[in-house]
């Protein structure tokens, strides 16, 4: 058997074990689909559409319509830590729903802070008892980096003052699997940049299990989605980078597919905001765009219901999906070669592969060489 056949199998079955669950919501996703006036075109177009972003084939996408319906058999425990919430809202602040923000709602979603009802004691009860009776089957989201300074005091959470520590390592002994949502979860973020006064850390250095990593501050919703539906799928992990991240997602840098990428190529740069080169779009590296030293999918997936994303609204990737961004990528507005932490720029590789501990990360020749032959130092 093929690979894609084997996987084919395993998520047929999966599938299967998923249906003779009981049904955690009342509602099926046609209700909810209809409620908000979409469409079973609009529904096969989704299906079709995850497939192709998880770089399955399009037979796939039967198994993710199979999947979509049955995502409220899988419990869902979602935490915060310290975070701003923005890839909560990535998620569900659409002005109008679509699938991706109704797979959410129709995943179990057994414990959110920011999105459930429940305050106070009844919201601690009702996650210590979703963490007992689900041991061993949930899927743990975690958003935020866990601060460990002074055994994780610096972040305590409800009524009984345990700390994010406490929880992260309680919640993640027993899930089926552990999803660190964002650059915070991830690598810590922002509250990790030096001097990292309360020794924030991302979850996998905390924790003694695989987790997932979904860089970006915040991830895009797709990101998300296809993770949980890869998860409901297969019920097990993809493949993932030397950073724990989905290789489907952050395997392309965004330079690689980004839209000005000829205006690079061809040596046209933007060389200050507002200029007559901005408003014909050309390529924002002079002014500091990391999409070359960056690995996510923004170009191609976008955000806010594929309407835009950093580089089509002006401003340069701030290398936001990849560890220790705030120190490693800032100034965000200047190239790296131009910073005494480099040293010169001698060419954009160098320094991609320093940041990145990746062997190659190949700029191509000419489009080094045309920056040289245009000064890009200036
Ligand atoms: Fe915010 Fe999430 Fe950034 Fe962090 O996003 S968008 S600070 S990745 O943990 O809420
Ligand atoms: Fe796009 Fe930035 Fe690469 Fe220019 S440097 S092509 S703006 S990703
Ligand atoms: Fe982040 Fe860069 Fe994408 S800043 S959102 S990885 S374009």
């Amino acid at each position: 058997m093929d690979t894609h056949s084997a996987l084919y199998e395993l998520g047929r079955r999966r599938l299967q074990s998923l249906r003779n669950l009981p049904k955690r919501h009342p509602h099926s996703l046609a209700d909810k689909m209809a409620e908000f006036g979409l469409s079973r075109r609009d529904f096969l177009k989704w299906t079709a559409g995850v497939s192709s972003m998880l770089a399955l084939p399009l037979p796939f996408s039967n198994l993710v319509a199979e999947a979509a319906e049955l995502a409220d058999r899988v419990p869902l425990i979602w935490l915060h830590m310290a975070e701003c919430t923005g890839c909560s809202e990535s998620l569900v602040r659409a002005d109008t729903p679509n699938l991706d923000s109704l797979i959410f709602d129709q995943i179990s979603l057994e414990y959110h802070e920011t999105l459930m009802a429940a305050a106070g004691w009844q919201a601690e009860e009702n996650l210590d008892q979703a963490l007992e009776t689900y041991k061993g089957n949930y899927l743990l989201a975690i958003e935020g980096a866990v601060p460990t300074a002074n055994n994780g005091a610096f972040l305590t959470l409800g009524c009984k003052g345990r700390t994010g520590l406490e929880l992260v390592r309680k919640a993640a002994a027993g899930a089926a699997a552990i999803v660190s949502v964002g650059t915070c979860a991830s690598f810590g973020g922002v509250q990790a940049a030096y001097p990292n006064p309360t020794g924030a850390k991302g979850v996998h250095q905390v924790v003694d299990k695989t987790v997932i990593n979904l860089g970006g501050c915040p991830p895009s919703e797709k990101n998300i989605v296809g993770t949980l539906m890869y998860f409901i799928m297969f019920g097990k992990l993809p493949a993932l980078d030397i950073y724990n991240r989905p290789k489907w997602a952050y395997g392309a840098r965004v330079h690689d597919n980004c839209d000005r990428r000829g205006h690079f190529d061809a040596g046209e740069f933007v060389e200050q905001f507002g200029d007559n080169n901005a408003k014909q779009g050309f390529c924002l590296y002079k002014v500091g765009c990391k999409g070359p030293y960056t690995y996510n999918n923004c170009p191609t997936e976008r955000f806010n219901h594929h309407t835009s994303w950093p580089i089509q609204a002006g401003h340069g990737c701030m290398g936001c999906s990849e560890p220790n961004f705030w120190d490693e990528m800032a100034d965000f507005e200047r190239p790296l070669g131009r910073q005494t932490l480099h040293g010169l720029d001698a060419t954009a590789d160098t320094i991609g592969s320093v940041i990145l501990g990746a062997a190659a990360v190949g700029i191509g020749a000419h489009a080094v060489a045309s920056i040289f032959a245009r000064g890009i130092e200036e």
